[in-house]
Formats: C-alpha cells, sequence, structure tokens
C-alpha cells in the first residue's frame, strides 16, 4: 500500500468515526463503544478490500458484508453513507418510525445491507450460508463477516465455525471484534474466552492477530487471508471498545451509552477533529 493510500484509508476512518459520533448525539446515545472498535475494519473492507456498487447494492457479483455483531449498526450505516450507498442525511433517522435505519441491520430496509443482524450467533450462521452457496456456484466472491467477542457466548457461532471449518470456507474472512468487553463488563469476567486464536486454530482455521486500530494491518492480514487455499480463515482484531476516543475507551460503560453534557461536549471537540482530518485537501 503506497502512503497515499494509507493516508487515504486514514481519512475514511476518521470520517466514519465522526458519523458514529454524530449519529450518538442525534439520538442521545447508542451503541457507541462496539460501533467504535470496527472503524478501521469497515473503512479498509469499504476503502481497498470488498468489490461492490454503492449504486447497485445488489449486485450480484458483489462481495456480502455481514455484521454479525448487529448492534453496531451505527457504525455500518456510518461507513456505508462515507462509501456513498446513501446520503449521510439519512443515517440520523435513526430508529424513527419508517426509517430505512433501524438500530440493527435489516437487509429489507437498508441499501448495503446484506443480512438481517442482531439476534448474536445468527449473522455468522447466515454468511456461512452465503459462502457455501458462492462456493457451489464455483465464484470469486468473497463474504467478510464481523463477529463480536462477547458474541461467542453463543454457541451458535460455534456451530457455525465447525461447518465453515470442515467445508474450508476460505471464501468468508471472519473477523473477531476482540475488544475485550461485552454488554455487562469484561469477556474475562463474564465468560473467559481463554486464547480466541488458539480455540480458533483448534476449530480448523488458519487465524492470525492484527492491531484492528490499524488500517495497514488489518488490510495486509486480508491479503493473507485472500492467499490461504485450503482451509477456513480468521482474523481476530485486537481493538478497544470505544476505540479512537480516549475519554470513551475509558468510561466504565461504554457499550450501550446515554449521554451526558460533558460527553456531548467531547462528541463536539472529536468531531472537529476528525473532520479536520478528513476534510484535509485531498
Ligand atoms: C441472542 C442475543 N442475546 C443477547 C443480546 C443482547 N446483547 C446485545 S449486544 C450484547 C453484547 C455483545 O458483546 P460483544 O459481542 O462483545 O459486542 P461489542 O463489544 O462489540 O459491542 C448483548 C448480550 C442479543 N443481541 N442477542
Ligand atoms: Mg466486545
Amino acid at each position: 500500500m503506497t502512503p497515499q493510500e494509507l493516508n487515504q484509508l486514514k481519512k475514511y476512518s476518521a470520517h466514519i468515526r465522526a458519523n458514529v459520533l454524530k449519529l450518538m448525539k442525534a439520538k442521545n446515545g447508542g451503541h457507541l463503544g462496539g460501533s467504535l472498535s470496527i472503524v478501521e475494519v469497515l473503512s479498509v473492507l469499504y476503502g481497498r478490500q470488498m468489490r461492490y456498487d454503492a449504486k447497485n447494492p445488489r449486485d450480484p457479483h458483489r462481495d456480502y458484508f455481514v455484521l454479525s455483531k448487529g448492534h453496531a449498526g451505527p457504525g455500518l450505516y456510518s461507513a456505508l453513507s462515507v462509501f456513498h450507498f446513501f446520503d449521510e442525511a439519512e443515517i440520523y433517522t435513526l430508529n424513527e418510525g419508517g426509517t430505512r435505519f433501524p438500530s440493527h441491520p435489516d437487509r429489507t430496509k437498508t441499501p448495503g445491507v446484506d443480512a438481517t443482524t442482531g439476534s448474536l450467533g445468527q449473522g455468522i450462521s447466515v454468511a456461512a450460508g452465503i459462502a457455501y452457496a458462492l462456493k457451489l456456484q464455483g465464484t470469486d466472491q468473497y463474504v467478510y463477516c464481523i463477529v463480536g467477542d462477547g458474541e461467542l457466548n453463543e454457541g451458535q457461532c460455534w456451530e457455525a465455525f465447525q461447518f465453515i471449518a470442515s467445508y474450508r470456507l476460505n471464501n468468508l474472512i471472519v473477523f473477531i471484534d476482540d475488544n475485550k468487553r461485552q454488554l455487562d463488563g469484561y469477556t474475562k469476567d463474564i465468560i473467559n474466552p481463554f486464547d480466541i486464536v488458539e480455540k480458533m486454530r483448534a476449530f480448523g482455521f488458519s487465524t492470525e492477530r492484527v492491531n484492528g486500530g490499524s488500517e495497514e494491518a488489518i488490510s495486509a492480514a486480508v491479503d493473507r487471508a485472500k492467499a490461504v487455499t485450503d482451509s477456513a480463515v480468521c482474523i481476530v482484531l485486537d481493538t478497544i471498545k470505544g476505540q479512537g476516543i480516549p475519554y470513551f475507551e475509558n468510561i466504565a460503560d461504554n457499550h450501550s451509552v446515554k449521554l451526558s453534557p460533558a460527553d456531548t461536549v467531547v462528541i463536539d471537540e472529536s468531531v472537529a477533529a476528525l473532520s479536520a482530518i478528513y476534510e484535509e485537501a485531498k
């Protein structure tokens, strides 16, 4: 990747992150922490790795994206707005009656959303089905799926992983967003995941852990994943819940926030700083 390409990805990340914060402010809160931890991976996927046509989101030749941790819908909508699937202004109707932007993704409502998710564990199973169908068709399309680390509490994830590994679905790149926290605390204190990389390897996946805050590291890992020919692939993203905004990384409960006046001040300051990055002359 050239320095210019990396700089462009960083601008995308800044723009997605700013949109997440603006969405939170517009709704006085929401699923902030888990939306911010996937900003960089979304930037890499939509800004570099995925094949899609934003003006024809159902293009049968597209790559597919499944947000299995569906509560991070605000993160996905922010990304899809940056990549021109729809006007940014519309995402601020999040959760309102009649909106195309429900809190959790709905494939029948939102351009660019390939799977309806929110019930944890289901999205990875849907992604497995899509990938298996594409394999049967012999296409060169990829499916990308993001699973939460807390989501791994769901037995359904492990059923899906067995299927994906057994059928060597190397056209499905599984990301696990290891942000170390789930709804009500640290994963290690609730259902200890132990070593996620070792677990995925034991299940049959080629697995690596990368810095989930680095566009360069994520993109290089996706390149390596695409070169795997004989097994399922998993990239564990080492992330921080609330990633990119130290104030929100450090608050005790950053899963689904209700904003205080002090939080809103931080959001305004952060959006101003992020806008300066992505609006910098191209
Ligand atoms: C089947 C199911 N059970 C419970 C919930 C409620 N829930 C929403 S988010 C969440 C925690 C998810 O944690 P994690 O996957 O780590 O998400 P992140 O840290 O990325 O926000 C829970 C329990 C749900 N959406 N689906
Ligand atoms: Mg988590």
